[in-house]
């Protein structure tokens, strides 16, 4: 991609309504636009990070069992009727007439939906266990939406819900989702740590918020020191191995703490605690038969007892970790994004375009980069002052910067740079695409 045609409005002052760095950078960097209170508009570079991420969560979804479809954002009333929560729901929810004058909303969740598909689906127990998800729009009418798309109105979720015939085979599919929650996280670079929580307007009896650290959180967390050491993605087990003493371990030693530690309902001891502020990223529920029962989601077991299903419901803020990830890395200069989820890997700096060593060196880094993949080089081949293609560069984040000059390009030297650690190299252009590889 060149950025002479990328559509890449960037802006050179911090907007002022922007209270945290996520929400600044996201505006500065051309990511997003807001188009009503909380709602936004993803423009080209912050479409291909929520993109990334979103095909993480995906990976981990298919990986961990779940199978995908698309339900619509339009949900009837009734359904939510028949669950009790259409009028619990309040405000929150953004209600609908169609021209017919019939009630419908636009889905804040979709437990109601998924119920109905199942029961009218599902009749026997040798279908189960099974798990469903789709990742979706939400609208949630928020009082207060906030700090850009970490709070916002209409946001991209990803929401599992699995099916089982009774409680303890239910709990292994919270197990099953917990893992998979983990190696997400870990995958996208972050580090979430698994916290007890209520379960809300959601309901059940089991639930954990994943916090990933950060100053600007809006959640209380205290941690023990021992899960910053631990490396989901090698130490954890397989899914098909007995996950029971892993989620032991891990699930009880975290607190539904908010502002101060309760003994009571953390085993670990004070002085054992990191305390911290985080951003719920995702949020997980087992609720037992709490839509099955009266939404009549029932199958047969083998000697023909008629039961209602076992359900949970699995959440990931898919938009909300564009500016997550963001918040736990970035610097003055701005975002740094981790690898996983890089709108492009390699920032190519042109600083004469016009001159026709610059010019051809360039074309032949682009074109070798750009053989793998669409996401690979974002040249910048503007006729700018090359203090803003630096900071330009800096500010959008890309891992690496590759910097050819007029001088260099005659020897065929280039400058490598990391955008995380600052690092700099002069180096021959083979060598430059051994380091960006
Ligand atoms: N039905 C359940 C699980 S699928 C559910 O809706 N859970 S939730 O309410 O906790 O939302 C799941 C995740 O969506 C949250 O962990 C959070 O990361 C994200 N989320 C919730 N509200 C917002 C919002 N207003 N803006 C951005 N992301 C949000």
């Amino acid at each position: 991609m060149r950025m002479s045609v990328f559509f890449l409005p960037t802006l050179k002052e911090t907007p002022a309504e922007a209270q945290i760095a996520s929400h600044r950078l996201m505006l500065r960097a051309g990511m997003v636009r807001q188009t009503s209170a909380g709602i936004y508009a993803w423009l080209p570079l912050g479409h291909r990070v929520l993109r990334k991420i979103e095909q993480i969560v995906r990976e981990e979804q298919d990986a961990a069992g779940a199978q995908e479809l698309l339900m619509p954002t339009i949900q009837p009333a009734e359904l939510w009727r028949e669950s009790g929560r259409y009028d619990d729901y309040g405000k929150e929810m953004l209600r609908i007439k169609d021209r017919h004058e019939r009630d419908m909303l636009f889905g804040p969740t979709n437990e109601e939906m998924i119920t109905d598909i199942f029961r009218t689906a599902v009749k026997s127990y040798r279908n189960l266990p099974l798990n469903l998800y789709h990742i979706q729009w939400k609208f949630r009418d928020e009082i207060r939406p906030r700090f850009g798309v970490m709070r916002g109105r209409e946001f991209l979720m990803k929401d599992a819900y699995s099916f089982d015939t009774d409680a303890a085979a239910a709990r292994r599919s919270y197990q099953v989702m917990f893992l998979a929650y983990l190696r997400t996280f870990a995958r996208l670079g972050l580090r979430a740590i698994p916290m007890r929580a209520d379960t809300g307007p959601i309901g059940g009896d089991l639930s954990h918020e994943f916090i990933i650290l950060a100053e600007t959180g809006e959640s209380g967390v205290y941690c023990d020191p021992d899960w910053l050491t631990l490396d989901v993605l090698t130490d954890a087990p397989g899914y098909q191995d007995d996950l029971n003493p892993f989620f032991e371990r891990y699930t009880g030693i975290y607190a539904a703490t908010d502002e101060k530690h309760d003994p009571t309902a953390c085993p670990v001891p004070a002085d054992q605690l990191v305390s911290a502020r985080g951003i719920e990223v995702g949020h997980i529920f087992n609720f037992g038969t709490k839509y099955s029962e009266p939404m009549n989601a029932r199958v047969a077991l083998a000697d023909g007892e008629q039961v209602a299903v076992h359900m949970g419901s699995y959440g990931i803020g898919v938009s909300r970790l564009v500016g997550g990830i963001i918040e736990a890395s970035h610097d003055a200069a701005g975002i740094i994004w981790p690898a996983a989820v890089a709108p492009f890997k390699v920032g190519l700096i042109n600083l004469k375009p016009d001159d026709d060593t610059c010019r051809s060196l360039c074309e032949d880094l682009e074109g070798t980069l750009a053989m793998g993949g669409d996401d690979q080089v974002l040249y910048d081949d503007r006729a700018e002052r090359a203090g803003v293609k630096f900071a330009d560069m800096d500010l959008i984040g890309l891992p690496w910067q590759i910097i050819v000059g007029p001088r260099g390009a005659k020897t065929g030297t280039v400058e490598v740079k990391n955008r995380a650690t600052g690092e700099r190299q002069e180096v021959e252009t083979t060598r430059a695409l051994d380091l960006v590889a």
